[in-house]
Protein backbone atom coordinates (compact mmCIF):
# COMPACT_ATOMS: atom_id res chain seq x y z
CA UNK A 1 0.00 0.00 0.00
CA UNK A 2 1.29 3.61 -0.84
CA UNK A 3 1.92 5.46 1.97
CA UNK A 4 0.48 8.49 3.23
CA UNK A 5 2.53 10.85 1.48
CA UNK A 6 2.40 8.90 -1.48
CA UNK A 7 -1.11 8.69 -1.36
CA UNK A 8 -1.55 12.19 -0.87
CA UNK A 9 1.27 13.28 -3.42
CA UNK A 10 -0.79 11.19 -6.10
CA UNK A 11 -3.75 13.32 -4.74
CA UNK A 12 -2.56 16.60 -5.43
CA UNK A 13 -1.04 16.02 -8.68
CA UNK A 14 -4.04 17.92 -10.50
CA UNK A 15 -3.80 20.96 -8.08
CA UNK A 16 -0.13 20.68 -8.23
CA UNK A 17 -0.35 21.44 -11.95
CA UNK A 18 -2.80 24.13 -11.94
CA UNK A 19 -1.01 25.57 -9.52
CA UNK A 20 2.95 24.95 -8.47
CA UNK A 21 3.22 23.93 -12.19
CA UNK A 22 2.53 27.54 -13.37
CA UNK A 23 4.64 29.18 -10.51
CA UNK A 24 7.42 27.12 -11.57
CA UNK A 25 7.06 28.22 -15.24
CA UNK A 26 6.66 31.72 -14.06
CA UNK A 27 9.61 31.72 -12.15
CA UNK A 28 11.92 29.69 -14.54
CA UNK A 29 10.88 32.39 -17.96
CA UNK A 30 11.48 35.78 -15.56
CA UNK A 31 14.10 36.20 -14.06
CA UNK A 32 13.26 39.91 -12.68
CA UNK A 33 11.23 40.39 -9.69
CA UNK A 34 8.99 43.49 -10.86
CA UNK A 35 5.52 44.60 -11.04
CA UNK A 36 5.10 42.21 -14.26
CA UNK A 37 6.34 39.28 -12.20
CA UNK A 38 4.00 39.98 -9.13
CA UNK A 39 0.62 40.53 -11.59
CA UNK A 40 1.19 37.55 -13.14
CA UNK A 41 1.98 35.58 -9.85
CA UNK A 42 -1.32 37.10 -8.32
CA UNK A 43 -3.29 36.12 -11.89
CA UNK A 44 -2.16 32.64 -10.81
CA UNK A 45 -2.86 32.61 -7.35
CA UNK A 46 -6.01 34.04 -7.93
CA UNK A 47 -7.05 31.36 -10.81
CA UNK A 48 -6.54 28.76 -8.49
CA UNK A 49 -8.94 29.94 -6.26
CA UNK A 50 -7.13 31.30 -3.47
CA UNK A 51 -9.16 34.46 -3.80
CA UNK A 52 -8.21 37.77 -3.63
CA UNK A 53 -7.35 38.55 0.43
CA UNK A 54 -5.05 35.83 1.05
CA UNK A 55 -3.48 36.03 -2.64
CA UNK A 56 -2.84 39.52 -2.14
CA UNK A 57 -1.26 38.48 1.46
CA UNK A 58 0.81 35.50 -0.07
CA UNK A 59 2.22 38.65 -3.11
CA UNK A 60 2.53 41.24 -0.55
CA UNK A 61 4.84 38.89 1.84
CA UNK A 62 7.06 37.86 -0.95
CA UNK A 63 7.51 41.17 -2.46
CA UNK A 64 8.63 41.86 1.28
CA UNK A 65 11.01 39.13 1.75
CA UNK A 66 12.41 39.10 -2.05
CA UNK A 67 13.42 43.22 -1.63
CA UNK A 68 14.33 42.51 1.87
CA UNK A 69 16.99 39.98 1.33
CA UNK A 70 17.66 40.59 -2.22
CA UNK A 71 16.62 37.20 -3.31
CA UNK A 72 17.43 36.66 -7.05
CA UNK A 73 18.07 32.57 -7.32
CA UNK A 74 14.65 30.96 -8.87
CA UNK A 75 14.75 28.37 -6.26
CA UNK A 76 15.22 30.68 -3.10
CA UNK A 77 11.89 32.47 -4.87
CA UNK A 78 10.26 29.49 -5.11
CA UNK A 79 10.97 28.32 -1.53
CA UNK A 80 10.01 31.86 -0.32
CA UNK A 81 6.41 31.56 -2.03
CA UNK A 82 6.18 27.71 -0.24
CA UNK A 83 7.17 29.31 3.10
CA UNK A 84 4.47 31.74 3.16
CA UNK A 85 1.97 29.51 2.04
CA UNK A 86 3.16 26.92 4.53
CA UNK A 87 3.06 29.58 7.16
CA UNK A 88 -1.03 30.71 6.43
CA UNK A 89 -1.99 26.42 5.71
CA UNK A 90 -0.55 25.82 9.45
CA UNK A 91 -1.85 28.90 11.40
CA UNK A 92 -4.10 27.80 14.44
CA UNK A 93 -4.21 25.01 16.63
CA UNK A 94 -2.32 21.74 15.71
CA UNK A 95 -4.33 18.60 15.25
CA UNK A 96 -6.27 17.44 18.00
CA UNK A 97 -8.09 14.27 18.24
CA UNK A 98 -11.36 14.15 19.02
CA UNK A 99 -11.98 13.10 23.38
CA UNK A 100 -14.16 9.95 23.69
CA UNK A 101 -17.10 9.53 24.16
CA UNK A 102 -17.95 11.75 21.79
CA UNK A 103 -20.72 12.70 19.25
CA UNK A 104 -20.18 13.67 15.47
CA UNK A 105 -22.53 15.78 13.25
CA UNK A 106 -21.10 15.76 10.22
CA UNK A 107 -22.85 18.69 7.96
CA UNK A 108 -22.61 19.96 4.33
CA UNK A 109 -24.42 20.58 1.35
CA UNK A 110 -25.49 18.05 -1.04
CA UNK A 111 -23.23 15.36 -2.77
CA UNK A 112 -19.66 17.11 -0.94
CA UNK A 113 -19.35 13.33 0.28
CA UNK A 114 -20.43 13.52 3.72
CA UNK A 115 -21.97 9.51 3.96
CA UNK A 116 -18.58 8.63 2.57
CA UNK A 117 -16.58 10.60 5.29
CA UNK A 118 -18.53 9.08 7.90
CA UNK A 119 -17.92 5.69 6.41
CA UNK A 120 -14.29 6.78 6.41
CA UNK A 121 -13.91 8.29 9.91
CA UNK A 122 -16.06 5.13 11.44
CA UNK A 123 -13.29 2.59 9.89
CA UNK A 124 -10.56 4.80 11.22
CA UNK A 125 -11.52 4.62 14.65
CA UNK A 126 -12.50 0.92 14.71
CA UNK A 127 -9.08 0.26 13.43
CA UNK A 128 -7.64 2.66 16.63
CA UNK A 129 -10.63 -0.65 18.72
CA UNK A 130 -12.64 2.61 19.25
CA UNK A 131 -16.69 1.56 19.46
CA UNK A 132 -18.36 3.36 16.56
CA UNK A 133 -21.98 3.23 15.93
CA UNK A 134 -23.58 5.51 13.13
CA UNK A 135 -26.82 7.37 13.07
CA UNK A 136 -28.77 7.65 10.06
CA UNK A 137 -29.97 10.95 10.46
CA UNK A 138 -30.71 11.83 6.23
CA UNK A 139 -33.62 10.86 6.02
CA UNK A 140 -34.17 12.86 3.56
CA UNK A 141 -33.15 11.56 0.02
CA UNK A 142 -34.12 8.58 -1.24
CA UNK A 143 -31.55 5.59 -0.66
CA UNK A 144 -29.60 7.64 1.90
CA UNK A 145 -30.57 5.38 4.71
CA UNK A 146 -29.45 2.40 2.38
CA UNK A 147 -26.31 4.01 1.25
CA UNK A 148 -24.83 4.19 4.88
CA UNK A 149 -26.18 0.71 5.65
CA UNK A 150 -24.28 -0.56 2.94
CA UNK A 151 -20.91 1.36 4.13
CA UNK A 152 -21.93 0.13 8.05
CA UNK A 153 -22.02 -3.63 6.64
CA UNK A 154 -18.24 -2.63 5.03
CA UNK A 155 -16.76 -1.02 7.77
CA UNK A 156 -18.40 -3.67 10.30
CA UNK A 157 -20.13 -0.99 12.67
CA UNK A 158 -23.63 -0.78 14.30
CA UNK A 159 -26.15 1.75 12.62
CA UNK A 160 -29.34 3.07 13.75
CA UNK A 161 -31.88 3.80 11.49
CA UNK A 162 -35.76 4.52 10.81
CA UNK A 163 -38.08 5.09 8.17
CA UNK A 164 -37.26 7.61 5.15
CA UNK A 165 -39.30 10.67 6.13
CA UNK A 166 -39.13 10.14 9.56
CA UNK A 167 -37.56 13.47 11.50
CA UNK A 168 -33.77 13.52 11.23
CA UNK A 169 -33.71 14.37 15.31
CA UNK A 170 -35.81 11.71 16.16
CA UNK A 171 -33.42 9.55 14.29
CA UNK A 172 -30.43 11.27 16.58
CA UNK A 173 -32.14 10.71 19.79
CA UNK A 174 -32.47 7.22 19.03
CA UNK A 175 -29.06 6.56 17.83
CA UNK A 176 -28.27 8.70 21.79
CA UNK A 177 -30.10 6.36 23.62
CA UNK A 178 -28.00 3.42 21.69
CA UNK A 179 -24.78 5.01 22.38
CA UNK A 180 -25.44 5.54 25.56
CA UNK A 181 -26.73 1.88 26.30
CA UNK A 182 -24.09 0.09 24.45
CA UNK A 183 -21.43 2.47 26.14
CA UNK A 184 -19.98 3.49 22.81
CA UNK A 185 -17.00 5.29 22.52
CA UNK A 186 -18.01 7.46 19.31
CA UNK A 187 -21.67 8.07 17.34
CA UNK A 188 -21.11 9.55 13.80
CA UNK A 189 -24.29 11.22 12.87
CA UNK A 190 -25.57 11.24 8.62
CA UNK A 191 -27.32 14.52 7.84
CA UNK A 192 -29.28 15.51 4.56
CA UNK A 193 -27.10 18.21 2.47
CA UNK A 194 -29.32 21.00 2.36
CA UNK A 195 -28.73 24.92 1.53
CA UNK A 196 -32.06 25.69 0.01
CA UNK A 197 -33.19 27.40 2.86
CA UNK A 198 -30.99 29.11 5.36
CA UNK A 199 -33.81 29.52 8.34
CA UNK A 200 -34.57 26.05 7.29
CA UNK A 201 -31.14 24.90 7.62
CA UNK A 202 -30.92 27.22 10.82
CA UNK A 203 -34.00 25.20 12.69
CA UNK A 204 -32.78 21.63 11.58
CA UNK A 205 -29.36 21.89 13.14
CA UNK A 206 -30.37 23.77 15.78
CA UNK A 207 -33.01 21.02 17.16
CA UNK A 208 -30.44 18.39 16.68
CA UNK A 209 -27.84 20.13 18.19
CA UNK A 210 -30.13 21.36 21.15
CA UNK A 211 -31.08 16.92 20.93
CA UNK A 212 -27.43 16.10 21.24
CA UNK A 213 -26.70 18.69 24.32
CA UNK A 214 -29.84 17.25 25.95
CA UNK A 215 -29.01 13.51 25.81
CA UNK A 216 -25.31 13.13 26.22
CA UNK A 217 -24.05 15.21 28.75
CA UNK A 218 -21.18 12.81 29.13
CA UNK A 219 -20.30 12.85 25.84
CA UNK A 220 -17.84 15.79 23.59
CA UNK A 221 -19.98 16.98 20.97
CA UNK A 222 -18.21 18.11 17.53
CA UNK A 223 -19.84 19.73 14.45
CA UNK A 224 -17.76 18.75 11.30
CA UNK A 225 -18.07 20.66 8.13
CA UNK A 226 -17.73 18.67 5.20
CA UNK A 227 -16.52 20.89 1.59
CA UNK A 228 -16.19 19.67 -1.95
CA UNK A 229 -12.43 20.93 -2.96
CA UNK A 230 -14.05 20.38 -6.78
CA UNK A 231 -16.21 23.19 -5.89
CA UNK A 232 -13.46 25.80 -5.50
CA UNK A 233 -14.78 29.28 -4.24
CA UNK A 234 -18.50 27.32 -3.78
CA UNK A 235 -17.02 25.88 -0.77
CA UNK A 236 -16.20 29.42 0.53
CA UNK A 237 -19.30 30.02 0.45
CA UNK A 238 -21.10 27.18 2.13
CA UNK A 239 -18.16 27.19 5.12
CA UNK A 240 -19.62 31.20 5.05
CA UNK A 241 -23.12 30.42 5.72
CA UNK A 242 -22.91 26.93 8.25
CA UNK A 243 -20.23 28.95 10.11
CA UNK A 244 -23.06 32.01 10.50
CA UNK A 245 -25.65 28.83 11.68
CA UNK A 246 -23.77 27.18 13.78
CA UNK A 247 -20.58 26.13 16.05
CA UNK A 248 -18.19 24.80 13.58
CA UNK A 249 -15.35 22.16 15.24
CA UNK A 250 -13.67 21.33 12.13
CA UNK A 251 -13.83 21.65 8.61
CA UNK A 252 -13.01 17.77 5.99
CA UNK A 253 -11.74 18.59 2.54
CA UNK A 254 -12.65 15.57 0.56
CA UNK A 255 -11.95 14.47 -3.08
CA UNK A 256 -8.69 16.30 -3.21
CA UNK A 257 -7.86 13.31 -5.76
CA UNK A 258 -9.93 14.47 -8.56
CA UNK A 259 -9.46 17.93 -8.04
CA UNK A 260 -7.31 20.50 -9.84
CA UNK A 261 -8.23 23.11 -6.96
CA UNK A 262 -6.80 21.95 -3.34
CA UNK A 263 -5.92 25.81 -3.51
CA UNK A 264 -8.78 26.30 -1.99
CA UNK A 265 -7.65 25.11 1.28
CA UNK A 266 -5.31 27.90 1.59
CA UNK A 267 -8.15 30.81 1.84
CA UNK A 268 -10.07 28.22 3.85
CA UNK A 269 -7.29 28.48 6.34
CA UNK A 270 -6.71 32.27 6.20
CA UNK A 271 -10.74 32.92 6.56
CA UNK A 272 -11.68 31.20 9.65
CA UNK A 273 -10.56 29.87 12.76
CA UNK A 274 -11.86 26.28 12.14
CA UNK A 275 -9.06 23.50 11.90
CA UNK A 276 -8.97 21.63 8.56
CA UNK A 277 -9.33 18.09 10.17
CA UNK A 278 -9.11 15.75 7.53
CA UNK A 279 -8.34 15.35 3.74
CA UNK A 280 -10.29 12.82 1.87
CA UNK A 281 -7.83 11.34 -1.26
CA UNK A 282 -10.22 8.89 -3.04
CA UNK A 283 -13.76 7.41 -2.83
CA UNK A 284 -12.78 4.20 -0.70
CA UNK A 285 -12.76 3.72 3.13
CA UNK A 286 -9.19 4.19 3.57
CA UNK A 287 -8.87 7.49 1.59
CA UNK A 288 -8.87 9.62 4.32
CA UNK A 289 -5.95 12.02 6.44
CA UNK A 290 -5.13 13.62 8.98
CA UNK A 291 -4.52 17.65 7.65
CA UNK A 292 -0.79 18.17 7.83
CA UNK A 293 -0.29 21.30 6.46
CA UNK A 294 3.77 20.68 6.02
CA UNK A 295 3.04 17.69 3.82
CA UNK A 296 0.44 19.25 1.88
CA UNK A 297 3.01 22.70 1.12
CA UNK A 298 5.99 20.06 0.48
CA UNK A 299 3.70 18.08 -1.72
CA UNK A 300 2.30 20.97 -4.07
CA UNK A 301 6.30 22.92 -4.39
CA UNK A 302 8.09 19.31 -5.14
N1 LIG B 1 -12.76 10.96 -5.72
C1 LIG B 1 -13.39 11.10 -4.56
N2 LIG B 1 -14.72 10.93 -4.49
C2 LIG B 1 -15.32 11.09 -3.29
C3 LIG B 1 -14.61 11.43 -2.12
N3 LIG B 1 -15.50 11.53 -1.10
C4 LIG B 1 -16.72 11.23 -1.64
N4 LIG B 1 -16.62 10.97 -2.96
C5 LIG B 1 -17.71 10.63 -3.91
O1 LIG B 1 -18.63 11.70 -3.97
C6 LIG B 1 -19.95 11.21 -4.21
C7 LIG B 1 -20.90 11.77 -3.15
O2 LIG B 1 -20.53 11.24 -1.90
P1 LIG B 1 -21.54 11.08 -0.68
O3 LIG B 1 -20.75 10.59 0.45
O4 LIG B 1 -22.74 10.33 -1.09
O5 LIG B 1 -21.93 12.62 -0.48
P2 LIG B 1 -23.05 13.22 0.51
O6 LIG B 1 -22.54 14.56 0.95
O7 LIG B 1 -23.39 12.26 1.55
O8 LIG B 1 -24.26 13.41 -0.52
P3 LIG B 1 -25.82 13.64 -0.16
O9 LIG B 1 -26.17 12.62 0.88
O10 LIG B 1 -26.51 13.44 -1.45
O11 LIG B 1 -25.94 15.05 0.33
C8 LIG B 1 -19.83 9.70 -4.18
O12 LIG B 1 -19.78 9.23 -5.50
C9 LIG B 1 -18.52 9.44 -3.47
O13 LIG B 1 -17.90 8.22 -3.85
C10 LIG B 1 -13.18 11.63 -2.23
O14 LIG B 1 -12.45 11.96 -1.27
N5 LIG B 1 -12.63 11.44 -3.46
MG1 LIG C 1 -25.20 11.49 2.18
Amino acid sequence: MASFFEKLKSSLVKTKNNFSGKIDQLINYSGIYNDDFFDELEEILILADIGYESSSEIISKTRAIIARDNITDKKEVKNTIKEIIKEILKRGEDFKDIETPAVILVVGVNGVGKTTTIAKLANMYKKEGKNVILAAGDTFRAAAVEQLEIWAQRVGVEIIKNDRGADPSSVIYDALQAAKSRKADILICDTAGRLHNKDNLMNELSKMNKIINNESVHFSVYNYLVLDATSGTNAISQANVFNEVTRLDGIILTKLDGSAKGGIIIPIKALYDIPVKYVGVGEGMDDIQIFDPDDFAEILFE
